[in-house]
């Protein structure tokens, strides 16, 4: 794809914008970088790029910064409704995701994954077992580093996590290796319905042809009624026993391929829970069509903590375990979070609401809550939904969350964090909100 010479407009500056900026530029483009922000709150992302010719629009939009542009790039977090998405799509300016972008200037194949919980172990076990037979793996997307940052080096192979957000402007997008998870509802913020969303989610097919894989959930109706519209080979992953692909036993995970079969033990795997039984059928389906050795599965099954901010072990203290689940954005993950545990839970969720449904918390939060501490913007909201199930308190903040849990927790108990809501009514991400939760319970 051509750029030299071409005017391109990035919305959004932000991890996305600066590293797409940084790429255009160097594919010799004219680069102008529009974000609602003014310049006062983007000092530190402009001081990045000083190095750059950039044309800055700040602190607003208008349309008039379209004329002359060649391609539009917008960040993940920009709308479809965006005032100069709409102009843009209604000039016929084309609009370019940046994972279109980054897709079109990788050079190894891709593995893909998106869902709406799971992507980032999933992710982060696909990398580490394609790394653990000796590839040079970039691994990033949706879970931290831009893919568009990883063009310019040689790799084997790319891992990228994908959210729906990315996938609304994809054309070609076409990973080797795709993969949905699950669906349950999220995002309801930004789209007008569960099946706008899930539309979105489904463009992660869309570019593959029949040499390619998709990785489908057979235990998600939503997800495996779509073996019927997608071109690639599907490789499918669920619990019950199936002669072709991947399945779990009370001990094991099954791979099977005509009349190849690999067992991989889930006994030494350092990761548990139902949910990560199906995150690691899963990556062991997509390791295998990456043509990943046994050894190279069992190893990284082995050794694989899991990642920081799901479901974390922070500390015991009076024999009371917190847990740190901050990643637990939407109520399927906390669903599937609070079905990990048989010990009594006081659950801390709150912050902003994405416009879903808490029903399907009720029966979990009957069952395994014994006190509901509630904080952040949507907590009156999580209480009139929740709060006659269980004993419950709506708190300020976190850190009256964490006192309120502490003072109240029995030996036995469990505390987590696992807040059915994004942070950014009070933090600036949930990685900042789980690290006051440790702060929080290492100071108890
Ligand atoms: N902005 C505008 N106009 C708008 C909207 C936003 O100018 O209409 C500006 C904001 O003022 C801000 C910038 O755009 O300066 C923010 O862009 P961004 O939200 O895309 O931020 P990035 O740092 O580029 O982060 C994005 C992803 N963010 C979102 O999808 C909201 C990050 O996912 C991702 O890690 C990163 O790219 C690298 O790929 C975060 C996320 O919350 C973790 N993802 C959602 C999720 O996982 O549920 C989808």
């Amino acid at each position: 794809m051509e750029l030299k010479g071409k005017k391109v407009l990035v919305i959004g500056l932000a991890r996305t914008g600066r590293d797409c900026a940084r790429f255009l530029a160097g594919q010799g483009a004219q680069v102008a970088l529009s974000d609602l922000r003014g310049a006062a709150e983007l000092g530190d992302e402009i001081a990045v790029l000083g190095d750059l010719p950039l044309v800055y629009h700040l602190g607003g939009e208008e349309t008039a910064w379209l004329d002359g542009i060649d391609y539009l790039v917008p960040s993940p977090g920009v709308p479809m409704d965006n005032l100069l998405l709409r102009q843009a799509v209604a000039r016929q300016i084309p609009v370019l995701s940046e994972i279109e972008l980054a897709f079109r200037h990788f050079p190894a194949p891709l593995v893909a994954i998106t869902g709406t919980n799971g992507k980032s172990t999933t992710t982060t076990l696909i990398g580490k077992m394609i790394e653990a037979d000796g590839k040079k793996v970039f691994l990033g997307g949706n879970l931290g580093a831009p893919f568009i940052g990883a063009v310019n080096q040689s790799w084997d192979w790319g891992v990228v996590e994908i959210s729906s957000f990315q996938l609304e402007w994809v054309e070609e997008f076409r990973p080797r290796i795709a993969l949905l998870l699950n669906l349950t509802e999220d995002h309801l913020d930004r789209y007008s319905s569960f099946a706008d969303y899930c539309q979105a989610k489904e463009r992660i097919f869309a570019a593959q042809l029949s040499s390619d894989f998709a990785i489908l959930n057979r235990d998600d109706s939503l997800v495996w009624a779509m073996r019927e519209r997608i071109a690639a080979k599907v490789v499918s992953f669920g619990f019950d026993e199936i002669a072709d692909g991947v399945f779990a036993t009370a001990t094991e995970v099954v791979w099977r391929n005509g009349a190849l079969e690999e067992r991989f033990s889930l006994a030494n795997a350092k990761i548990q829970g139902v949910h990560n039984v199906e995150n690691i059928m899963a990556a062991i389906g997509a390791a295998k069509c990456a043509g990943v050795s046994r050894r190279a599965i069992e190893q990284t099954l082995e050794d694989f903590p899991g990642l920081e901010h799901r479901l974390e072990f922070v500390r015991e203290k009076d024999g009371v375990r917190y847990y740190n689940d901050s990643k637990g954005t939407n109520v399927g993950a906390v669903v599937k979070s609070l079905a990990s545990f048989s010990a009594p839970v006081l659950l801390l969720a709150g912050g902003v609401d994405k416009g879903g449904d808490y029903g399907p918390l009720a029966e979990l939060v009957q069952k395994s809550v014994c006190r509901l501490v509630l904080f952040g913007a949507a907590k009156q909201t999580i209480a009139a939904a929740l709060g006659h199930l269980t004993s419950t308190i709506v708190v300020g903040d976190l850190a009256a969350a964490v006192s309120d849990a502490a003072a109240h927790a029995q030996p036995g108990d469990v505390v987590l964090l696992s807040p059915a809501c994004s942070s950014f009514d009070q933090f600036r991400n949930y990685a900042e909100r789980g690290r006051l939760f440790k702060t929080l319970v290492q100071a108890l």
